[in-house]
């Protein structure tokens, strides 16, 4: 089946219209009220824009998690990160925390006969437990053990070494004589360090991103060598970008799935020479407005391969926003009265709403009838409604099928959304939001947290921001919804172990 779809799909415009190209544009560290169709004033995001105006504005779309790693995992697995222990975030030498083999949205696509790819962010781990990644040879488990026939990745985060970027099973210009190695535990080799050299840096940082300096930004962990391969992270976008079209305009006469996971505006955040100043709010806003500019040029090169309407693409992000999150790069003193995370409480790492409510625009020219949805919908239901769409089976876990919801033919969301904070769970039903005793901070840095050793219950439609706890109030929905949450906690989930696909 799989070599002989693509064929037929040649000669049959009925069939290709069934596989539509998917471009999933993942933003990191992304807030609410950022974009300028999400009421932004202060960043400007034209392209975003005409997106949404052409397309489906989610209003009440959740990725799993309020930090990366996890909701990664979620939206690719289909499966809660929250079902298996280690699926934190990960540091930039850990092995691969998704089984190779198992079903994942990039298998079952390629399974339906789809080119798949992801360029970007990874930060899902390489390499196994047994077998740590080698930098300096062939990466043998990485994106193409679970799906991904082209990777284009920076293995981490910005904030992580290795600052390299990796292109299938390799680094990129890696000099053999200039061998890399990495240690998350201890020193390595003699380059400067935030902490030992912090003149030697653009700008200052915590003390957990002052370990490794490689252009002239300090991170978290160790690394020596593979000078030729390190990124410039003015260039981070653009480069991801040009790989993203570059492989656009290969795939253009077979189905593909792109998973572009855009670094932006994740820290460290150094925009290119032409986006300084583009925004009153100092780096983290003017990478916003780069990001914008990367989601015009995807559109821009779909219509000009004339593709727009043979694709659909969505626009979303990992998790909710944050200023300060761990470089001095003006984010808060210069945000003014932008609101990062719209009108709602927290942010990244919050069980509040501005943790996981993301911003979600689903476009299909000709197929998704503008619109602006207020379905519940979550990421962890890409996987199922994707598989639906191209007539493949849905795997046994947390994933539904939302492709109605998704494409605008229902706005009948999901009845009941989970949201990970660091630590704990949270969970919506309908208007009402129930978040369990936690003990532990209620505030990180500014924002809310969202634990408290007692039960919490605010309604949404009422108090979006979660300000008025009403659990006193209404002890009967507590008990209901605290129930609800621990049946969907207690469900047996087979389907993270290994299978094989082929
Ligand atoms: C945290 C880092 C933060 C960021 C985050 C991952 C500190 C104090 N904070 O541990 O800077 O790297 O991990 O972000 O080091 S995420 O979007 O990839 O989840
Ligand atoms: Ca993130």
């Amino acid at each position: 089946m799989i070599r002989i779809i693509p064929l037929l799909l040649l000669f049959s415009p009925l069939l290709s219209a069934a596989m539509p190209n998917i471009v999933l544009i993942y933003a990191d560290d992304l807030g609410y009220g950022d974009l300028g169709c999400y009421g932004s004033k202060a960043i400007q995001t034209p392209h975003l824009d005409r997106l949404a105006a052409n397309g489906i504005r989610f209003t009440d779309a959740y990725s799993t998690s309020a930090t990366c790693t996890p909701s990664r995992y979620g939206l690719l697995t289909g499966n809660y990160p929250w079902r298996k222990k280690g699926n934190n975030i990960l540091p930039g030498d850990a092995a691969l925390i998704i089984p190779p083999g198992s079903p994942t949205l990039p298998s079952i696509l390629q399974k339906a006969g789809y080119h798949t790819a992801v360029i970007g962010k990874w930060h899902l781990g390489l390499g196994t437990a047994a077998e740590p990644v080698n930098w300096n040879g062939s990466i043998t488990v990485g994106p193409r053990q679970i799906g991904f026939d082209y990777n284009f990745i920076m293995a981490a985060t910005g904030d992580r070494v290795p600052s390299v970027y990796v292109e299938n099973d390799r680094v990129l210009n890696l000099d053999p004589a200039d061998p890399i190695s990495v240690s998350y535990k201890k020193k390595v080799g003699d380059w400067p360090t935030g902490r030992e050299n912090p003149d030697q840096r653009k700008f200052s940082a915590d003390d957990h991103h002052s370990d490794t300096i490689t252009n002239g930004v300090s991170r978290i962990g160790f690394m020596t060598g593979g000078k030729a391969a390190l990124w410039k992270d003015d260039e981070l976008g653009d480069h991801f970008t040009a790989k993203a079209l570059e492989y656009i305009e290969k795939q253009k006469d077979k189905p593909f799935f792109l998973f572009f996971a855009l670094h932006e505006p994740h820290v460290p955040r150094v925009p290119a020479p032409r986006y300084v100043g583009k925004s009153p709010l100092g780096p983290r806003g003017d990478v916003i407005t780069q990001l914008d500019d990367h989601v015009g040029a995807v559109v821009a090169k779909l219509e000009q391969l004339k593709l727009l309407e043979n694709t659909i693409i969505l626009v979303s992000g990992d998790n909710g926003p944050v200023l300060n999150d761990g470089y001095d790069d003006q984010a808060v003193e210069k945000n003014g009265e932008h609101k990062a995370g719209g009108p709602f409480s927290g942010g990244k790492y919050s069980k509040l709403e501005a943790g996981c409510r993301v911003p979600l625009i689903v476009s299909w020219l000709g197929k998704s009838v503008p619109s602006v949805s207020n379905a519940a919908v979550s990421q962890i239901d890409f996987l199922a409604s994707f598989a639906s769409l191209v007539g493949q089976p849905i795997p046994q876990g947390d994933s539904e099928n939302a492709i109605d919801v998704l494409l605008g033919k229902t706005q009948i969301g999901r009845k009941a959304i989970i949201q990970q904070g660091i630590p704990g769970l949270a969970f919506r039903a309908g208007e009402w939001k129930y978040i369990p005793p936690l003990k532990g901070n209620s505030e990180h840095k500014g924002k809310r947290t969202g634990n408290n050793p007692q039960p919490q219950l605010y309604h949404l439609t009422a108090d979006p921001a979660e300000t008025k706890n009403l659990a006193e109030k209404h002890p009967e929905k507590v008990t209901d919804l605290a129930a609800m949450l621990e049946t969907i906690i207690g469900r047996n989930i087979p389907s993270t172990k290994p299978q094989n696909l082929h």
